[in-house]
């Protein structure tokens, strides 16, 4: 398996610690480590795709996955019922930071309102 530079791709090959709490043959989730809330986990594929504008037919079988498993960690962390946020930043004004197309599963409290335009 060929794994570009990313500092996910270090993650996925366990050259640099994070909690992972799952990962197969496609895909590896592991808590953010500036969580935005008592559950924050990225969901990531195991080879590179930098972001959603990527994604082709191909990925229909790993973005399938990355779904499922979030909902599947949502049950396991025990925040399914009570609801949670998954988002996909994408670029520079959809605050992308690392290019490396990851899911954000976020939840554990209340969260705020969904984020819409704001003038800075
Ligand atoms: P985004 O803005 O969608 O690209 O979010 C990137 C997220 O990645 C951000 O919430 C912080 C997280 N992150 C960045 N570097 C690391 C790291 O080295 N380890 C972990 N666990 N998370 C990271």
């Amino acid at each position: 398996m060929v794994i570009a530079d990313t500092i996910f791709s270090k993650i996925i090959k366990h050259e640099i610690i994070a909690d992972i709490v799952y990962q197969d043959e496609l895909v590896t989730a592991f808590r953010d480590a500036s969580p935005c809330a008592p559950i924050h986990i990225l969901i990531v594929p195991n080879f590179l795709i930098p972001t959603l504008n990527d994604v082709v037919e191909d990925h229909e079988a790993i973005l399938g996955r990355m779904i499922i498993l979030a909902s599947k960690i949502a049950k396991d962390e025990g925040i399914a019922e009570d609801g949670y946020r998954v988002i996909i930043n994408c670029n520079k004004n959809g605050r992308q930071e690392v290019y490396h197309l990851h899911l954000h599963l976020i939840g554990g409290c209340l969260l705020g309102p969904m984020l819409v335009y704001r003038d800075i």
